[in-house]
């Protein structure tokens, strides 16, 4: 097979997905995302570049189809590399480039093969990609539980069946971590169905926990499960799981509300609301949200005050495990454990969106903090520099990262201990460490697993909900949502956390932001909605949403008032 062959091929299926009219789509923070019924043609296309992705790299991939937090009607597309994380930024340009280019209906002949099929062709000249010469490429397809997933389903499959020699390998409902996790362990050669993930989440969960001392806890747990596959998922893990009592609402079955309606991780975060299914019987409860694909989680007490909620956000998982990370490697290094503290190193990634207490809290305990722009793509990447890298964004979306160079040597120390010093803290510390690489997801953020490590060291600490909350006492803050003509107009630098274009905009929220005490507010362009994003942070709830208020006034001046503005 050559190029020339695979042109026409190309061609043929190019013509039955036509683009739709007067849309751009982008690679956003999270792939690209809209409305379900317009997506057919960039899910197609998104199939072709899958399948580029593993004749490249010569290994599985994964093609995820969801739109995660955003409403039923939306849906999403996004390439999962073979480590399991998301597609590297470098093919980026391309995949816009590809899933935009007019379609042959649109164009002369001859202009449509140059916009389309001989983009891909000089792409996979440029990239050296092994194309139409006997290799084949794989790649896994996951979907949410989005009604328009079944028909985009298709329409990925076509994609792939489009490049000769790729397969596409349906592998089901699943949760996006799901997808990554399986993509990452079929690349190790490791275990990678899905009953593969359950038992070794509910495996290393019971080992944690017989390796936490004896403490009571608060074992009953009340999962919202958004309405989404994330609820779907967790009702099968709680069969095999034994040392906790797990409730789940909102589990997307018939009659239950709908995805993400009022209820899940986005919802619970940003509105700090109780979901629906949640009520007064509820009140100074441990309860818990996924996201609608399961990959955010967040913590919550409803509280006896009309619909809201103690929020115990991203930021508060990400200092419950930093400070239980910490205190193991301070058990493995102060015994017999590592000969030099200084090798292992320990970090934290946040974004803008951290609370400032849950940073100053980080920076207290000695921690490295890194800020890093929204999205998970940048995170891990920051993450995977350190020994363990513990990254978490506010909304919930977060994991923590084992080096392979420190797992093994972990490995090989507790060999060792085994023989000469078991049962030692050290000995332990180092155990529980290896355990939480293998439970916690080391592709992508996941709400299940996080879940499960959430739990297993509130055991050992012997903490209630309440315990962790008041660790520090988030700064109020507010988010809001500015509808404008263009959000792409809002260019920014420094982690988000300011706006180089439109050029003034910055100095004048400056301007504002320095009238409130500890005030702190930014701006940014949403990677998965048609909004910019204001964040505004100050020492009162009315301070800060008078700032998030008069920073969406600016936007609207700078940029034009298109649409209602909303809460985040
Ligand atoms: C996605 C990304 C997250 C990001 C969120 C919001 O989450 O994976 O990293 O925080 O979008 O992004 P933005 O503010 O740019 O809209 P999810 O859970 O929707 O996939």
């Amino acid at each position: 097979m050559t190029h020339e062959k695979q042109h026409p091929i190309l061609l043929d299926y190019v013509r039955q997905y036509p683009l739709p009219h007067g849309v751009r789509f982008t690679y956003g923070t999270a792939g690209f995302r809209s409305e379900g019924s317009i997506l057919a043609s960039t899910v197609f296309r998104a199939g072709i570049l899958a399948a580029l992705r593993s004749l490249k790299t010569g290994s599985t991939v994964g093609l995820m189809l969801t739109a995660s937090h955003n409403p039923i009607s939306d849906n999403g597309v996004k390439i999962a590399d073979p480590d399991g994380g998301m597609m590297i930024q470098q093919w980026e340009p391309f995949a816009d480039a590809l899933v935009n280019a007019p379609d042959p209906e649109h164009l002369l002949q001859v202009s449509a093969l140059f916009h389309c099929t001989l983009l891909v062709i000089q792409f996979v000249k440029e990239e050296n990609i092994p194309f139409g010469g006997g290799q084949s490429a794989n790649i896994l397809l996951g979907r949410d539980t989005r009604p328009s997933g079944d028909a985009l389903l298709e329409a990925a499959k076509q994609g792939i069946n489009s490049v000769v020699g790729a397969f596409a390998i349906d592998m089901g409902i699943l949760t996006t971590p799901q997808l990554h996790w399986m993509v990452r362990n079929i690349n190790k050669g490791t275990r990678s169905s899905e009953s593969d993930y359950m038992e070794q989440l509910a495996k290393s969960f019971r080992c944690l926990v017989d390796l936490a001392p004896d403490n009571t806890m608060e074992s009953k747990l009340v999962v919202d499960g958004a309405n989404g596959v994330g609820g779907e998922k967790l009702q099968q893990l709680k069969k095999i799981l034994s040392g906790l009592d797990i409730c789940v609402r909102n589990t997307g079955k018939e009659g239950e509300g709908l995805l993400n309606e009022g209820c899940g991780a986005d919802y619970v975060q940003k509105e700090k609301a109780i979901p629906s299914s949640f009520g007064l019987d509820d009140v100074g409860m441990k309860c818990a949200s996924l996201d609608g694909d399961g990959d955010r989680l967040v913590y919550f007490i409803p509280s006896a005050s009309s619909n809201n909620v103690d929020l115990v956000d991203g930021d508060k998982i990400l200092t419950l495990f930093a400070l239980f990370i910490k205190e193991q490697l301070d058990f493995l290094c102060n015994e017999q454990g590592f000969d030099n503290k200084e090798a292992v190193s320990l970090g934290v990634v946040q974004t803008a969106y951290a609370n400032g207490a849950s940073t100053a809290y980080l920076k207290k305990l000695g921690l490295e903090v890194v800020l890093a722009p929204t999205g998970v793509k940048y995170l891990h990447k920051e993450a995977a520099t350190f020994d363990v890298g513990i990254y978490f964004e506010a909304n919930g979306h977060g994991t923590i990262l084992f080096s392979e160079k420190f797992l093994s040597h972990l490995q090989a120390r507790s060999d060792e201990l085994s023989s000469t010093a078991s049962g030692s803290e050290s000995h332990k510390s180092g155990l529980r460490l290896l355990e939480v690489s293998r439970l916690i997801n080391q592709a992508v953020g996941d709400a299940l697993s996080g879940l499960l490590l959430v739990e297993a060291v509130l055991q050992y600490k012997g903490w209630s909900i309440k315990a962790w909350n008041e660790l520090y006492q988030d700064l109020p803050s507010r988010q809001l949502k500015a509808k404008v003509a263009d959000r792409n107009a809002v260019v920014t630098a420094n982690a988000e956390t300011k706006v180089v274009k439109p050029p003034g905009l910055q100095e004048l929220i400056d301007e504002e932001t320095a009238k409130y005490p500890c005030g702190r507010c930014f701006v940014r362009p949403s990677g998965t909605e048609d909004v910019v994003r204001v964040y505004a942070e100050a020492s009162t709830q009315e301070a800060a949403d008078s700032l998030a208020q008069s920073a969406v006034q600016l936007v609207d001046r700078f940029l034009g008032f298109a649409g209602s503005h909303q809460k985040a």
